[in-house]
């Protein structure tokens, strides 16, 4: 099987630490002169730009988080000026302030480079033809697949997500190799075929990536018999550089990080301690070539487990399992990321509407739904069921404003929302992850 970047993906590990150290010297440097919001979080730990000699001092660095990117909205923790920045993408915030991440020309070079050993460790190649059916626009996914697409002299078909009776008949008229999308699209894709009555004879499918949102062995399984494919994992987050971060090779057994880019830690989510190998905990990441936002030891809230041991197919770099759990309430429907404390924020601005509610996601038909209840005034259930149906609406709007994604709404009268002592449990999620 191709490996893209012989050189780095299969490096000697002392030789790799020895890039590590000096990488990350320079991006403390950078980060220390360039960008003030960090400058003062170092000078407030003691630290100046020399304290990094090695690799190992990233443990002395402060941590970076959600809210930091929030604090500083849009551009704060840019490290360029503007004028360098020749791409911006966006995910959503915690409370609706979306993160914003800007790319110089070489971070998107660096992007198209991971991007490419993403898509050869997947099986792809210059004769293939991918159809990239993850979104296009702020979303990382489409662009990031797309670039990495063309550098690796595939046919890259930009179709975007959405719309499955045109991704069924380009899938057949243009003889689509390699599919990427979410791995519930993916199933959903499959039923179409079937639906559709095209048979299986008539597509070329070979491969799929899947990612922005976790999927299970059971999943995988489902995926790869359903459209006669191998099915591999990706991984990434827009604040790191979007997809790219890490994927799987043909031997399906963990997510090669690209560590020469963006170098893992495994932390304990409460006491923040970096935990011993091979322990579960909470992923962080340090950029470590990034130029327009790099981050230091940023808190991605995504658990797992690192594997420093020898992959079958040669590559030397980390794997990380697959990554099943978060340490946060982030929800991940269709993609979109998405907090309950998003939702409580449109709630709160509609005076008429209680602050109790529930959300309820579930999968049908292999896509996710998301259900919210919520509890109004008595006097809406006593007036005409027309000004009922008006705020339902009118919820349903700022809703669909405000996190981008479709929610069904049922309004319920006041008290019939279980209460909870202590932490209430306001998310039902019935998917099977
Ligand atoms: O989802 C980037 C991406 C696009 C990855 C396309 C793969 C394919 P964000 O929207 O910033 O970026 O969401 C990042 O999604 O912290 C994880 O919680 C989750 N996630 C991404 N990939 C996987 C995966 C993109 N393979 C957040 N398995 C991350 C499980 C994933 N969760």
């Amino acid at each position: 099987m191709d490996i893209w970047n012989r050189h780095f993906e299969c490096m000697d590990r002392s030789d790799l630490r020895k890039i590590q150290s000096e990488r990350l010297r320079r991006t403390v440097e950078r980060v220390y002169f360039n960008v003030p919001y960090y400058r003062h979080k170092l000078q407030e730990a003691g630290l100046g730009p020399e304290v990094v000699e090695s690799i190992d001092d990233i443990r002395k660095l402060p941590f970076t988080t959600k809210n930091d990117l929030r604090d500083t909205y849009p551009f704060g923790m840019f490290a360029v000026p503007m004028s360098e920045i020749v791409r911006l993408h966006a995910s959503s915030g915690t409370t609706g302030k979306a993160t914003v991440v800007g790319y110089t020309r070489n971070d998107v070079s660096t992007w198209s480079e991971v991007m490419a050993r993403t898509l050869t460790s997947a099986g792809a190649g210059r004769n293939d033809f991918i159809q990239v059916a993850y979104g296009y626009g702020l979303f990382t996914g489409g662009l990031g697949l797309h670039y990495g697409g063309e550098k690796i002299g595939a046919s890259v078909i930009p179709v975007s997500g959405g719309n499955t009776h045109r991704q069924l008949q380009l899938m057949r008229d243009f003889g689509t190799t390699v599919i990427a999308c979410t791995p519930s699209y993916a199933l959903y894709l499959a039923e179409a075929i079937q639906d559709n009555g095209i048979s299986r004879d008539d597509l070329k499918l070979r491969c799929g990536v899947f990612g922005a949102e976790p999927w299970t062995e059971n999943m995988r399984k489902e995926i790869e018999e359903k459209l006669r494919i191998k099915a591999i994992d990706i991984f990434g987050l827009s604040e790191i550089i979007g997809p790219g971060v890490a994927s799987e090779c043909q031997e399906q057994e963990g997510l090669h990080i690209n560590e020469d880019h963006f170098f893992p830690e495994i932390i304990d989510p409460e006491t923040l301690e970096v935990l011993p190998e091979g322990s579960v905990g909470e992923l962080v990441f340090t950029t470590i070539t990034k130029e327009g936002l790099p981050l230091i030891r940023y808190r991605t809230r995504d658990l797992t487990r690192l594997n420093y041991s020898k992959c079958k197919c040669g590559r030397t770099l980390v794997r990380m399992d697959k990554c099943l759990g978060r340490s946060d309430d982030m929800l991940i429907i269709r993609g979109v990321n998405l907090f309950p404390s998003q939702i409580e924020t449109v709630l709160l601005a509609m005076s008429e509407i209680k602050p109790h509610y529930r959300i309820i996601v579930d999968r049908l038909n292999n896509l996710d739904v998301i259900e919210l209840q919520v509890e109004v005034d008595e006097v809406f259930f006593q007036d005409k069921i027309s000004q009922l149906q008006n705020l339902r609406n009118r919820l349903q709007d700022n809703l669909e404003n405000a996190v981008g994604l479709s929610i069904k709404v049922t309004l319920v009268e006041p008290k019939t929302i279980e209460r909870s002592e202590g932490k209430s449990k306001r998310v039902i999620d019935n998917r099977k992850f």
